[in-house]
């Protein structure tokens, strides 16, 4: 059996598999959990992050107003599954420079030692990765955006690797961008960012034909004894427009651009009303996922339409097994 390294939490929300499916993840019964109309001015509540917190979990929520502002925003809650979100988005302390909003989205949250770090799409002149750290979920110390526009989905790893804080990322466009491949970089202190490197990237032809238009990291890496578990998102281009998909992959603990084994079939995909209906149809997106250690069970957080929110299960087991059974060729 493989293990996930990292606290004991059976607090988490669980389901056990259904005895009819063989799908490796499958959905909480009562998704969505969180709906469009969550706070009084959300027109959609998606793509959003969550981690243990005190005794119960906090969160970062992407909520799209009633204009279509997008923006992030607190919540709270005691089993993980019925979330209170203020009500107000989070207010940033820092270079007044930095601070300046143009647009934030989904959001990802990081424990690394007693800090809990939310990294971002952050419109500065384009979309490029905010990053920002809390103790409390009351005050929010944004730090420097870790790059030059034009970037999506910055990923923190859950703890130094080689010494150095350590993130995924997809470089972009401004617009809705038609490529995109995941890199890895390194950075001595939250600012400077470098030591770039390839991890891996769409994948041509029919051969895992879900994946073939960009891909980008999902949750935070999930720490195993194999290697790091990612669970990210890929998307095809259809004649009705791009369908995103679940996919996983495990990273190298020491060199986390190697990559060890990758699933060619999809993990998670639209198939739910909710999934396949909404402003944005035909899009599952994960954005986090809490992990139990001592029974290697996996909850992932996952947007679903670019409206509302939904939560499913896996463990590491299912997952690694999967990669397994359906292996893609690794490139290089
Ligand atoms: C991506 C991001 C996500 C969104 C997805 C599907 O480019 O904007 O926030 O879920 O498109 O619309």
């Amino acid at each position: 059996m493989s293990t996930i390294i990292g606290e004991n939490l059976s607090t988490i929300p669980w389901e056990e598999k259904p005895a009819a499916t063989s799908a490796p993840v499958w959905r909480y019964s009562a998704n969505p959990i969180i709906h469009r109309d969550a706070i009084p001015n959300s027109n959609s509540v998606f793509n959003s992050a969550v981690v243990p917190f005190g005794k119960g979990f906090a969160g970062v929520f992407r909520c799209d107003s009633k204009s279509v502002s997008m923006d992030i925003f607190a919540g709270f809650s005691e089993d993980g599954v019925n979330w209170t979100i203020q009500h107000e988005p989070i207010v940033f302390q820092g270079d007044e420079e930095v601070i300046k909003r143009e647009y934030r989205y989904d959001p990802r949250v990081c424990k690394i030692d007693d800090r809990y770090y939310i990294s971002w799409c952050n419109g500065y002149h384009g979309p490029t990765i905010g990053l920002a750290y809390t103790t409390d979920f009351q005050t929010f110390h944004q730090l420097e955006n870790a790059f030059l526009p034009y970037n999506r989905n910055g990923v923190l790893f859950p703890r130094k690797i080689n010494g150095h804080y350590a993130m995924l990322s997809r470089p972009s466009d401004t617009g809705h961008t038609p490529f995109g491949d995941i890199f890895y970089s390194e950075s001595p202190d939250l600012t400077f960012w470098g030591k770039h490197r390839y991890v891996m990237g769409t994948v041509n032809g029919d051969a895992s034909a879900w994946q073939s238009k960009k891909i980008g990291p999902g949750p935070i890496p999930i720490e195993t004894s194999e290697g790091w578990l990612l669970i990210y998102h890929g998307v095809i281009n259809t004649c009705n427009g791009f369908v995103y998909r679940m996919g996983c992959a495990l990273l190298d603990l020491d060199q986390p651009w190697k990559v060890k084994a990758r699933s060619r079939n999809y993990i998670l995909g639209p198939e739910m009303v909710y999934e396949c209906m909404g402003d944005v149809p035909n899009v599952t997106f994960p954005c986090a996922a809490l992990t139990d250690s001592a029974t290697g069970r996996i909850a992932i957080y996952y947007g679903c339409a670019d409206t509302v929110t939904g939560l499913a299960f896996t463990t590491v087991d299912e997952l690694l097994k999967y990669m397994r059974e359906f292996p893609l060729e690794i490139e290089g």
